[in-house]
């Protein structure tokens, strides 16, 4: 291997000497602990603990790393204490997600680090949001984030290139080319010859280094960093290495042939380097010890600390709180008396829009939402007044979108992403449910992210333009969902989930959008969150209901003579108003819930549950629900129509009163 030290002190090659040492001898302890059962699982970096060692010294700590699973080197680049470091891989309080996720699974702000999911390529569009932070403060830093060349089949990595390069972000993408992913060679993963073939495709510099070489490492990242930093855009450093032990240390190299393996040691990148330096008279044996024996001590004194610590005990309250950053939402009322009839689009467009005003960190980002305003036209005008960087085009890729979003929060940002049609949020899933719901409770970084969902049927856009997806997100914690059904609910509910450091999810029935209008404050306000409203009161029985369905719900009640209904507006899906409910079926001891999207596992059914397990004395008749037909949404009007509950609505209600 041949090494150029030109510009290096020996100090400085001293310096790389024992930082790519210190992961190496982390690791060889922790494979000793791993056979007497002492640590659970371990992802091995031996081999390539030249990347992460190049790669996060070419940065400067103040700017953010973004690491895998073999990356142990850009932790203890960044100076984590080992007592933490173990502690986080031994499930203890003191890491750095308090026993809920394993191994490298973690982030810390301190450190700007951020952490992967095991998902693997969502992680290159948190770079991408970060970067993007950077670029709009002109704060003039790189952002680096590594991926394997198995998480390059991944969608995600198209996207993140793709979204880095059309917007010029000063991310530097470092692939790690060892040849496997899991036992899959690169044959069985891709055709190309290698990953600078694909930088022209992306129109992005690509660059291919020796990843064993510590030194080319260091200062190709380096320069590269130093060229994005003066003018935004993304690099790709492909680094060509090799992973010495098992995907994990359980599952071995039995499938790599035995002669690619004595290739590869040979190019160890620790023992090379060692060589070198010994050979350039910067490093003796005696020093060699030295340095050893420092290491060995804090490694040492890490473990003991860790050990020292109990197992943390569970407290479910803590659990539970930590989903989301703390907040306490106080509710905002309109400064004057001031109002205006306006559309639920309008009045979605104008609570946009003054919370626009008042974040100037709000950054919003949608397809076509820029010159074009939007296919619905919310966002039409704002980038005249809030201009072109916060009011983003973005190219057609859900995914890194919402992982942008999520990347800007961690920057400083509060993020807004519209869904075309909230259909296409099933290819922003992973990023929802794994990223943004989940990240507080791992490691403590919030995500203030407000995901926008136009939604539902009754519009003729058949099974991919039409469909009622909360459901699927209701499952998952750590994340709130609001669903207005009138413009004063929509203008106040927007507000308050932007003001949120939280992820939330806002659905707006496209329906609504230009059939529905109402008087609205003028000014500023919000709705409270969690909040159920009532619709219409009355004594016979409760329908239990939100969007469309509040609108169903009354013109259906209108129709019956002699009955009177609560109409219970739930408002928020996540969290529901639990009293409200339970205060109405007490009343009026009858219940039917009512929602637009499909029957089976929808909302419905839980609440149902719910009522059953709590109002159940109160009950005079079998807890009801309707809902649309367990089919997709059909797109001719006949079908649309009798797939929505609409036309069930009076006799169910009918048969529920005479119960
Ligand atoms: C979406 C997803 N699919 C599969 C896996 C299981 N898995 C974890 S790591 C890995 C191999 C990744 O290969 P590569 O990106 O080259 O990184 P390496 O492990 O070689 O460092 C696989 C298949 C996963 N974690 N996530």
């Amino acid at each position: 291997m041949r090494f150029n030290k030109t510009g290096y002190s020996n100090e400085d090659l001293l310096f790389l000497y024992e930082q790519i040492l210190r992961p190496r001898m982390i690791e060889e302890k922790m494979l000793i602990l791993l056979r007497q059962g002492k640590i659970s699982k371990w992802f091995s970096g031996i081999g390539q603990e030249a990347v992460s060692v190049g790669a996060v010294n070419a940065l400067n700590t103040d700017e953010f790393i973004l690491p895998m699973h073999r990356n142990l080197g850009v932790f203890t680049g960044r100076n984590i204490p080992y007592a933490r470091l173990f502690a986080q891989f031994q499930g203890k309080l003191s890491g750095f997600t308090k026993g809920r996720d394993r191994s490298f699974h973690f982030g810390s702000a301190e450190h700007n680090i951020v952490g992967m999911i095991s998902h693997l390529g969502p992680q290159m569009a948190l770079a991408d949001g970060i970067a993007l932070a950077h670029k709009l403060k002109q704060a003039e830093k790189a952002t680096l984030v590594f991926t394997g060349d198995g998480a390059s089949s991944e969608g995600d990595f198209h996207e993140a290139l793709n979204v880095a390069a059309v917007w010029d972000l000063p991310v530097i993408f470092v692939i790690e080319n060892n040849g496997y992913g899991l036992s899959t060679p690169s044959s069985e993963q891709f055709r190309f010859k290698q990953f600078t073939d694909k930088g022209p495709g992306y129109g992005i510099e690509a660059i291919q280094i020796d990843g064993n070489n510590l030194l080319e490492v260091h200062r190709t990242i380096k320069d590269a960093v130093e060229k994005v930093r003066k003018k935004p855009r993304p690099i790709i450093i492909e680094a060509l290495t090799f992973r010495m032990r098992g995907h994990e240390e359980a599952s071995g190299t039995k499938y790599v042939p035995k002669a690619l393996m004595n290739k590869w040691a040979k190019k160890d990148p620790v023992e090379n380097y060692e060589t070198y330096l010994l050979k350039q008279g910067v490093l003796n044996e005696e020093l060699i010890q030295e340095i050893r024996a420092k290491v060995k001590t804090d490694i040492e004194q890490g473990l003991e600390t860790a050990y020292s610590e109990n197992i943390p005990t569970a407290n479910t309250q803590i659990e539970t709180e930590d989903l989301f950053a703390p907040f306490k939402q106080e509710v905002i009322v309109p400064k004057s008396q001031t109002v205006s009839e306006k559309r639920f689009v309008d009045a979605i467009s104008d609570g946009l829009k003054q919370s626009m005003e008042r974040y100037p960190n709000l950054v919003l980002m949608g397809q076509d939402i820029a010159d074009y305003g939007g296919v619905f036209k919310i966002t039409e005008g704002f980038i005249n007044e809030f201009g072109k960087d916060r009011v983003r085009n973005t190219p057609l890729c859900e995914s890194a979108i919402i992982g942008t979003a999520l990347g800007l929060c961690i920057n400083g940002y509060k993020a807004m992403v519209e869904m075309q049609f909230a259909d296409f949020v099933t290819c922003g899933f992973n990023q929802i449910v794994n990223n943004l719901a989940k990240i507080h409770y791992r490691w403590g970084q919030n995500a203030d992210v407000v995901v926008r969902m136009p939604t539902g049927a009754g519009v003729g856009a058949g099974p991919f333009h039409s469909q009622s997806n909360e459901a699927w997100f209701f499952h998952v914690p750590g994340l709130k969902i609001v669903y207005p059904s009138n413009a004063k609910d929509a203008k106040g509910l927007l507000n308050a989930a932007l003001e949120d450091p939280n992820p939330y999810l806002f659905f707006e029935h496209k329906a609504l959008y230009r059939s529905h209008t109402q008087e609205i404050p003028d000014d500023y306000y919000t709705a409270e969150v969690g909040k159920a409203a009532l619709a219409s009161e009355g004594n016979d029985l409760t329908i239990v209901t939100y969007g469309m369905g509040v609108h169903w719900a009354l013109e259906a009640i209108s129709q019956l003579e002699g009955i009177t209904a609560d109409i219970v507006d739930l408002r928020t899906l996540l969290p529901w108003d639990k009293e409200a409910v339970k205060e109405s079926v007490r009343k009026t001891n009858k219940v039917l819930i009512l929602h637009e999207d499909t029957l089976t596992g929808g909302i419905g059914a839980e609440i149902a549950a719910w009522i059953s397990e709590n109002c159940f004395e109160f009950l005079d008749a079998p807890v009801m629900r309707e809902a649309s037909l367990d089919t997709p949404v059909p797109f001719t009007k006949t079908l649309e129509e009798n797939f929505l509950p609409q036309k069930r609505l009076l006799e169910k209600l009918k048969s529920l009163s005479e119960y």
